[in-house]
């Protein structure tokens, strides 16, 4: 059997996606069969550019015309286009994966976990962080008891590509297309992680969230975003989303979470950062040392910075000999492979359309403290 894709938006999430279809086959040959199909986007020039260094057999302009007719449906646009074409999706039986945040309102992300309850077909939300082996390795051990009952987590994502008042404005910078800024970009990404990490749910928040910048000049051609270079352009758009936020988080169980975004965090590239502490030990994960996880026993011996490469650590057995690190766009690999074998199984996957949904809730909760001034439930 082959999975024919159809894919919205070939920009930087389209690439990652892309890169690890290609990878699929060669280090995961039990992978489904894949077909790119049909590549979705609205310019079509770039279109057509895309689909042949993507490696898709067709393009199309309405997302409309072809969400019915293919196996397996990639919603990578910008987040205000997440919940009609996957709803549509959905409604017409294709499984769907979206990217994060689920949506860019609540309503919307209810309208795609209400369209995915419904259908009878895998839904996927690209919390691909999820998928980094030592991030896998972190979750064995909290499942084990190895660190004992958790008290505290923390999770900081930092970046500071907007730090720089003459950075261009991009859509991740209007309410209307993102529905948030850091928050939604970043923060959904750690929220995940915490509630995952700790099988466990956020019940009530307290946020703040803040604009350094109120207005930034018009993209170039390129458009904004992580790596446009300073504008020059005396035209300026309003900045209508949140820079960066913090909250202070209470878990269902009790335990306690800190949690901050930013894109004006000066010098910190990609910086995403989680550590939990437990009764019995504690772990440190940074996303820019990926392959390791810095491990806390209750054996005197202080932290222990553990490489996590070898071939009994998860998905190592795929890739290559003990040391031989992995990086960022692996963790596409292993979210696609999940995904695509629970569709070609009939199997759920997770995290699903309902995962995204609750990080939503979180995440809506975040600003509602922000605005009330308050602590709010969830
Ligand atoms: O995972 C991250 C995103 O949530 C990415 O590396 C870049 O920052 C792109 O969007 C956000």
């Amino acid at each position: 059997m082959t999975l024919s894709i159809g894919m919205l938006g070939y920009r930087f999430m389209g690439k990652a996606h892309s890169n690890a279809f290609s990878r699929l086959s060669m280090f995961f040959p039990d992978a489904p069969d894949i077909e790119r199909d049909v590549l979705v986007g609205r310019d079509e020039d770039a279109l057509a550019d895309a689909a042949d260094r993507l490696g898709f057999a067709r393009t199309a302009t309405d997302w409309r015309e072809v969400v019915d007719e293919v196996d397996v449906f990639y919603n990578l646009g910008p987040n205000d286009v997440h919940v009609e074409p996957s709803v549509a999706a959905l409604e017409a039986g294709v499984p769907v994966l979206s990217e994060k945040p689920l949506a860019a309102t609540l309503d919307g992300a209810e309208r795609m976990a209400e369209a995915a309850a419904e259908a009878d077909v895998p839904t996927a939300v690209a919390f691909n962080y999820r998928y980094v082996p030592a991030i896998q390795h972190a979750k064995q051990l909290i499942d084990e008891g190895a660190i004992g009952e958790i008290h505290h987590v923390r999770a900081n994502y930092l970046q500071d590509w907007l730090v720089d008042p003459q950075a261009p404005w991009s859509w991740r910078n209007s309410e209307e297309i993102a529905g948030s800024g850091a928050l939604g970009d970043l923060g959904a990404h750690s929220i995940d992680l915490a509630q995952y990490l700790l099988g466990d749910s956020i019940e009530r928040v307290s946020g703040h969230l803040k604009t350094f910048v109120e207005e930034r000049p018009v993209p170039g051609a390129d458009g904004g975003g992580l790596d446009a270079e300073s504008g020059d352009s005396v035209e300026t758009r309003p900045v209508t989303v949140d820079d960066a936020y913090s909250a202070q988080a209470e878990f269902a169980n009790g335990a306690m979470g800190t949690f901050e975004a930013s894109r004006f965090a000066n010098g910190q590239k990609n910086a995403h950062t989680i550590a939990i502490n437990g009764s019995d030990g504690s772990l440190r994960f940074d996303l820019e040392r990926l392959n390791e996880l810095e491990v806390l026993r209750d054996d005197g011996r202080g932290f222990e910075t553990v490489l996590v490469t070898d071939p009994d650590d998860p998905y190592l057995d795929h890739w290559w000999p003990p040391g031989h690190v992995l990086g960022w766009e692996h963790t596409f690999v292993h979210e696609d492979y999940e995904f695509l074998s629970a569709v070609a199984e009939g199997e759920s996957y997770g995290p699903n359309f309902a995962d995204g949904l609750a990080v939503q809730r979180v995440l809506d909760a975040i600003e509602r403290s922000d605005e009330s001034g308050r602590w709010v439930e969830v």
